[in-house]
């Protein structure tokens, strides 16, 4: 198992005791750590021939001195020169001054014994806190002592400290960052120029961040990195796509100009220019780095999980066990970070098994301000990167307006990253030149922030003038550099004029072989999807075989041995024992399944059992993974919904032959994603042509137990459903579960499916299947049959459902004896199987009525879906009824009842009025209404 799979280092071992070494080097000092201070510092006194008062100055000198250190590694970042306008006030804090540790006059000349620290043996006090300003009071404030690891404590004090520890540079790097700070301020201002107020949200005032990613590329390229995955906001966005991805100069303007970004023909919606993602490959010194920028829409740092997951897909097929070879990259704004919560879920990924992307690099685009709001109104601390240190993530604040300070800290990040696999940020200071975009008029609310601003001097001015002082460039060099871009981007805005987007950059790489459903050949929407009866048996043996050496739970012993009794007599299969098949199925074909929620192993329902705890040792034992040749995981994931399902959805972008699966507790827990299911899950593929697989999994079903737990809310995602973006379905029988979880991999496109899964139905005596439902050319039914129907001609009552209702309803209907009543199950209500339906309802020619029954209230649920598709078809089919009359319960604000007896009132009730069987006649709800009011 890598250290990755192990999870946190504080669930594994105790923290090292700090040792002698750390002491020396002035970690950390305790009281043991001072008289070992002391102790040596006497020694090197005396080794002098110092006099005996002298010594004991020594002695109190070396801990002054050693605390002055420490106090310079925890808090000189407060004194960091890190404002480019100098707006903040950062006084430097008065135990930063060797008078605070006893230091003064002649003192400060007094040669000091520092043990190493620093690099240093002895040194003055004043030299020592020359350096340590020069450390850590410069251009980049370094915060890495909340660090428990001591270790990467060292490393960071390795690349900071010192006498020598200077940035620097060759004059060919220093010359390729001005020439990529020009590239980025041109392209800024040249867009300014032609397209005077079109929204592009520029960088301006933050243009170090293009050298900076350019230095991520090279060096994470030199240090193993083949794949960065990049997500990021408005913000910079268009540089960041000509100047860092090299997407084409004049495709940009093409769509500034009111081009398409693709060809007319794959159609969508399209999404405005600063949202859109792209990915090309980057060459440094002969090594080649994949990057690919994820489409995003307005919703800062919903993009955040949907890169990680995508990383964490990369890794996985690329057999990168610490996530060495593929970099996520996320860029923030600084209001944005500090106050979007899915930032934390993000970071609290970083340390566990089956999230982590071996560290993300985080780079924060502080331009001081959020829209308009000032920073102390946008969060409680001094900087927007606090949320960082839940995870003990080092935190590189810089200065913008020094490139090379900038640039150090991104070889620095790479560096430390590739080492510990863990995240880090670098928090660029800076500011925004203009308002929120280029319409907006910033001094209505910041009038002295940008009377600053206004005087301020642009970033390749200052970075210039300073190489020029260096001798790195001639005078001019700066201005030929300025003419050199703008005639490249001269020549390209004329190109765009004739420029023709000649193909979408979808379904390709991992995606090729698979494409968009074609309408017409409905065959391939509905696949077989039985496999051979042997196969059910194999998988139906790795499901049911103990190891000897697992000692397992007595009660789920007596579960797997009914798991072995449906097998063997092929008759009985639960819900849970379908969908294992399915899984193990799909393994077995080579497709790779990755379950990821919230005690998804056991279940929520304690019905799964995929893994198998070991009572003895805690160890576990998971059969799928011994089902087939592909990779089986199931995550028991952290308590987030809107980070996991993003997450998950990222990872399917990535890599369609995995079935990925999110479980949702309960499925109403789904809406704290709603994001995810709104921005990207029912709109990513027409806004960006990005397809997905995601199943979402969400348990459903009226058992009485509360407005929380009964309803994951289908009327949401049926209203999202359009132009064939994405599958709902509500399943009860294992086996259509079965088929609709295969079906999911057996086809030549991918689309996201989104299951209302049951409760009560995965232990329920009639949801059962057979082998033979498994086997042969069985295959997933949208409409299910009446398991015990009159003949087509004598229904008069057709009860239309979807869901555990059915159940209830056939119960009901069997036991009054309706011999005109049957009871047909949608169980895919999106795409609506209009036509399926339409050849069922014309053989029942003696039709009166057409009901639509559901458990949930009329304004929630599948009714407003479903009506006007019901409608449409018995206007086609010619028959009596012209359309369906409703059953259930009233419109209601809350999803259902509180109380249990009034709850199964209710349920009887809308039983009753879908049969027929109301004394009152029915009316929209009647009797379910009536129950209700009776029983409050
Ligand atoms: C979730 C969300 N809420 C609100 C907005 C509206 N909005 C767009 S930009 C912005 C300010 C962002 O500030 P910051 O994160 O500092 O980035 P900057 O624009 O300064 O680069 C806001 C509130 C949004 N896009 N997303």
């Amino acid at each position: 198992m890598t250290e990755r799979e192990q999870g946190p280092s504080w669930a594994r071992d105790n923290w090292p005791l700090i040792e002698l070494d750390d002491l020396n080097a002035g970690l950390d000092p305790t009281a043991m750590a001072i008289e070992t201070v002391a102790a040596r510092a006497k020694d090197a006194a005396a080794s002098s021939g110092a006099s005996a008062v002298e010594i004991e100055r020594a002695a109190n000198d070396s801990i002054c001195a050693m605390m002055l250190i420490r106090t310079y590694r925890v808090r000189g970042h407060l004194a960091a020169d890190l404002d480019p306008l100098g707006l903040v006030k950062r006084e430097m804090p008065a135990d930063l001054t060797p008078e605070f540790h006893g230091f003064d006059g002649a003192a400060l000349d007094r040669p000091v014994w520092l043990g190493g620290a620093l690099g240093l043996e002895m040194a003055t006090v004043r030299e020592t806190v020359d350096i340590l300003r020069r450390n850590y009071c410069g251009h980049v404030g370094l915060e890495y002592m909340h660090i428990n690891d001591l270790e990467e404590r060292r490393f960071l004090q390795d690349r900071m400290e010192g006498r020598e520890a200077e940035i620097r540079f060759t004059p060919e790097g220093k010359q390729s960052i001005l020439t990529k700070v020009v590239q980025a301020e041109q392209w800024e201002k040249f867009l300014a120029r032609k397209y005077v107020g079109t929204k592009r949200f520029g960088l301006d005032g933050g243009e170090s961040m293009v050298p900076a990613l350019e230095a991520v590329i090279k060096y994470g390229g030199a240090d193993r990195v083949v794949s960065i995955v990049l997500g990021m906001a408005h913000r910079g966005r268009l540089n960041v796509l000509a100047n860092v991805m090299g997407k084409p100069y004049r495709a940009i303007f093409s769509e500034f100009a009111g081009g398409a970004a693709n060809p007319e023909d794959v159609g969508g919606s399209g999404d405005v220019k600063y949202h859109l993602g792209t990915s090309s490959d980057r060459e440094f010194d002969g090594i080649k780095v994949h990057l690919s920028l994820v489409p995003n829409p307005s919703h800062l740092e919903a993009v955040d999980p949907v890169v990680l997951g995508k990383a964490r897909a990369q890794q996985v097929a690329r057999g990168d066990p610490d996530g060495d070879l593929v970099l996520p990259v996320l860029l923030h704004g600084d209001a944005a970070f500090a106050g979007q919560g899915i930032v934390a879920e993000c970071f609290g990924f970083s340390g566990i098994p089956g999230y982590n992307t071996g560290g993300c690099l985080h780079f924060v685009i502080n331009n001081q301000v959020g829209f308009t709001t000032s920073p102390q109104f946008g969060r409680s601390s001094p900087y927007p990167s606090d949320v960082a240190k839940a995870v003990q993530a080092p935190i590189l604040h810089v200065n913008g307006d020094d490139p090379e300070a900038v640039t150090f800290c991104c070889k620095l990040a790479i560096e430390y990253r590739q080492k510990f696999n863990r995240d880090i940020v670098i928090d660029m200071w800076c500011y925004r030149r203009f308002g929120h975009n280029e319409g907006d008029e910033p001094s209505f609310t910041q009038p002295l922030m940008y009377a600053k601003i206004r005087a301020h001097p642009p970033i390749s001015q200052l970075y210039a003038e300073r190489l020029v002082k260096e001798g790195v460039i001639g005078e001019g060099g700066l201005d030929k550099e300025i003419a050199a871009f703008t005639a490249l981007l001269e020549n390209e805005f004329e190109a765009a004029k004739s420029y023709l987007p000649n193909k979408a950059d979808w379904f390709e790489g991992a995606w090729s072989g698979l494409g968009r459903p074609d309408e017409a050949i409905t065959e391939r929407r509905n696949v077989p999807t039985g496999v051979p009866e042997e196969i059910v048996r194999e998988i139906g043996r790795v499901l049911t075989a103990i190891p000897a050496d697992v000692a397992v739970h007595k009660t789920l012993v007596r579960i797997i041995d009914a798991r072995r009794e449906m097998f063997d007599k092929g008759e009985g299969f639960d819900w849970a024992t379908a969908e294992a098949l399915a899984f193990g199925t799909l393994l077995r074909e080579g497709h790779p399944v990755r379950l990821s929620g919230q005690d998804s192993g056991r279940g929520t329902f304690s019905q799964r059992h995929t893994v198998w705890v070991d009572q003895q040792t805690g160890a576990k034992y998971i059969p799928l993974t011994k089902a087939g040749p592909a990779r089986f995981e199931v995550r028991d994931s952290p308590l987030s919904e809107f980070g996991v399902m993003g997450f998950e959805y990222g990872y399917s972008l990535a890599d369609p032959q995995t079935l990925v699966l999110w479980e949702a507790q309960f499925g109403d827990f789904a809406n704290g994603a709603q994001v995810m299911i709104d921005q990207f899950i029912a709109a990513g593929e027409a806004k960006w042509l990005r397809a997905s697989g995601l199943v979402l999994l969400l348990p459903h079903g009226y058992e009485g137990q509360g407005p929380e737990h009964s309803s994951a809310r289908p009327e949401r995602f049926l209203q999202l459903c359009a132009e064939d973006n994405m599958q709902v379905a509500n399943c009860t029988t294992p086996a259509n579960y079965f088929h609709i979880l295969r079906r999911q991999m057996n086809r030549d496109f991918r689309k996201p499916l989104v299951i209302m899964t049951p409760k009560s139905l995965l232990r329920h005596k009639q949801a059962v299947s057979s082998l033979a439902d498994f086997t042969g050319e069985s295959h997933f039914k949208r409409i299910l049959s009446d398991p015990s129907p009159p003949a087509d001609t004598a229904v008069k009552r057709l009860v239309l459902c979807t869901g555990k209702l059915a159940y209830e309803l056939i119960e009901a209907r069997d036991k009054a004896g309706d011999a005109h009543v049957s009871i047909v199950r949608v169980e895919q209500l999106y795409p609506f199987p209009g036509e399926a339906f339409l050849a069922r309802v014309k053989r029942m020619t003696g039709l009166e009525e057409v009901v639509w029954a559901q458990e949930e209230p009329q304004n929630q649920g599948y009714w407003a879906h479903v009506e006007p598709r019901i409608e449409r078809r018995l206007a086609e089919a010619g028959l009596k009824p012209k359309r369906p009359i409703y059953a259930g319960r009233p419109p209601a604000a809350s999803p259902a009842t509180g109380l249990a007896k009034r709850h199964a009132a209710e349920q009887a009730a809308l039983i009753a009025d879908a049969l027929g069987h109301s004394s009152t006649p029915l009316t929209t709800g009647s009797s379910a209404a009536s129950a209700q009011r009776k029983a409050s």
